[in-house]
Formats: C-alpha cells, structure tokens, sequence
C-alpha cells in the first residue's frame, strides 16, 4: 500500500468552533491524522509518498471559481492568530458555523487536493490501494460552501480527475459517521458516479439537510446515489448488514476505482460520532471491501480520536487484502 501524505498539515491547527451559539474546542486536530501515520509506519506501512503539484483546473472541475477565490482572499485577509467563524450566510460561501478560516486554511486545503490527485494518478497502475492521509476533510464541501471541516472535495475531485482520465465509472463509498452531503450533491444527476454513504440518521446527527434513504438521485444519476442512515449506537451487526448491501450495489456496478471516503468516527470512542465500533470491526470490513477486487483509493475524511483512529487504520490497513 501507497501512502500519500505531506506534513505540511501539522501546521494547521484551527481551536474553536460555533456550536448552539457557544463556542466549543475544534476536534479537527494534527493529532487525529499523525496518530495514524505514526502507528502505520511501526506496522510495516512505511511507503510514504509525497503529493505531488497539479494545477488548479483540477478543484474547478468540482468548485465554483468565486467559491476558490472568496475562500483564498479570505485565508489571505486574515493574521496568524485569526480564526475567522462564518457569520454572514450568502456572503460567506459556508453552511455552518463549525468550519473556521484561518490564515493557512487555503494552502493546507489545497495540498490535501494535491495528495489526493496524487494518490488517483498512482491508484490502478500495479498498485490496487491507494490512501490519502489528509486533513482537513472533504466530504461535506459542496460545489461553492465550505462546512464541516471541509473546504474542498477531496474525493469528488479525486473521481472528476479519473473520469477524465478515462475511467468509465466510479463508486465512492462514505464511511464516515456524517453524511458526505458535499459528495452527493456533486455527483446527484450522474451515473458516472454511485455514491453510497451509511451514516447516522440525519433526523438527529449531522448534517441534517440530507443522507435520507429517499434521495436516490435526479435525472440521469437516479438510482446512483444511495443512502443507508443507521440510527444511534449501530453496532456491527446492524452496520454490517448496511455494508453488505452496499459491496452488492458496488459489485453490480463494476467501477473502475473505488473511492473510499473513510472516517474512523464511526469508532465507539470517537467524541464526535456516535456509532458502536470497535477496533476488530474495522479489519472485517476492510476485508468484506477488498473482496471486490477493486483498485482502491482511501481517502481520510473524520476521525476525532487518535487513539480510536490509530487502532481502527491498523486493523482495516492490516486487513485489507
Ligand atoms: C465532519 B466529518 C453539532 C456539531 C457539528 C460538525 C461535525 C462535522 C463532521 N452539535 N459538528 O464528517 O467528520
Ligand atoms: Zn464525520
């Protein structure tokens, strides 16, 4: 296994955000990612790669251009101690309050994107996984609103990259506790795209605009978008019935790349998150997901306890055969 991963992170370091009109401790932290990275390279996964530069055509491929440059001047605008909370709904290009600007936010954000069309470009050569260790996180980011950590759509770029390099079809599967609200919406009227997401139920978590099971889709793209909301405290049993059905639909639809969006919240010591995993759930399931034979491309979305994060890579990377 490849992992693509660039230190350059470490520096980012948001500390609040909005929560119920208080602020509250930012959980996206350096720790969650490096937790990962150091108990991967003790286990042999030493294979570091660093990301390599692509142009900007690629994040417009997915990102509106006034979104781009509303959150560059904005990351420029700021001084090193800022931490700018959106306020301003329709000015500021955000859907919550979680998600703060810093100085750094739009080159940090943007090396995640250079990590993640590295790992594409290497993803399929003799090379069947693929993991992106990165942060901020992707998942929520839509075509022009930040929210939920996430600035720019990792894994939606990753999958625009590889249909125009050739790829006929992509699944992206979401693992992470949260709906990828961003990746659905992206990808809502294409069948060149199946995203799949199990998350908790969003009448009660996160992000709560969407993940109902009754979104499947629009136009061309209906029948390419499923959700399967779990409630409160699933645990393997009721998670592993989800994940099944969902490596079906996967299987019945022969991507040419899986695209893993994987949080490790779905842990039952997340803070964050409130699934009931353990450690050993995650080599099951890295093994139910290599059985497709699928070249694969991981990419880090949430995960907001590094030890939980830690063990849960070791044993889905350990796993994943
Ligand atoms: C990002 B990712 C609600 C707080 C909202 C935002 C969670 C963002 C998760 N009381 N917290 O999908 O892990
Ligand atoms: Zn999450």
């Amino acid at each position: 296994m490849k992992v693509v991963y660039d230190s350059l992170h470490s520096n980012y370091r948001p500390t609040k955000e909005i929560d119920n009109g208080k602020f509250v401790d930012n959980p996206e932290k350096p720790e969650r990612i490096d937790a990962i990275k150091e108990v991967l390279i003790l286990h042999g996964f030493d294979n570091l790669v660093p990301p390599s530069k692509f142009p900007m055509s690629y994040v417009y491929m997915v990102h509106d251009e006034i979104y781009v440059e509303w959150l560059k001047k904005k990351s420029s605008s700021l001084s090193k101690e800022d931490e700018y909370i959106t306020e301003v709904f329709g000015y500021d290009m955000c859907f919550d309050t979680g998600t703060p600007i810093l100085q750094n936010t739009f080159e940090v954000a943007r090396r995640a994107v250079d990590a993640v069309l590295t790992a594409a470009s290497i993803v399929g050569s003799n090379t069947n996984l693929v993991y992106t260790l990165t942060r901020p996180p992707g998942h929520h980011a839509t075509r022009n609103l930040c929210g939920g950590y996430c600035y720019f759509n990792n894994a939606a770029i990753a999958a625009s990259y590889l249909l125009k390099r050739g790829a006929e079809r992509i699944a992206i599967l979401d693992l992470d506790f949260h709906h990828g609200n961003g990746t659905q919406e992206i990808f809502y009227d294409t069948d060149l795209v199946y995203y799949i997401s199990i998350h908790g139920d969003p009448k009660i978590f996160y992000p709560w605009i969407s993940g109902k099971e009754s979104e499947v889709g629009e136009g061309p793209g209906e029948g390419f978008n499923l959700n399967l909301p779990l409630p409160p405290h699933a645990d393997w049993d009721k998670y592993s019935e989800a994940l099944s059905y969902a490596i079906r639909e996967i299987n019945d639809y022969y991507p040419d790349i899986l695209i893993l969006s994987l949080g490790f919240d779905t842990h039952s010591e997340d803070p964050v998150g409130k699934f009931s995993l353990v450690d050993e759930n995650y080599a099951k399931m890295a093994k139910m997901i290599s059985k497709l034979k699928l070249a694969t491309l991981v990419v880090q979305e949430g995960g907001y306890n590094p030890r939980a994060n830690a063990l849960a890579a070791v044993n889905f990377f350990s796993n994943f055969e």
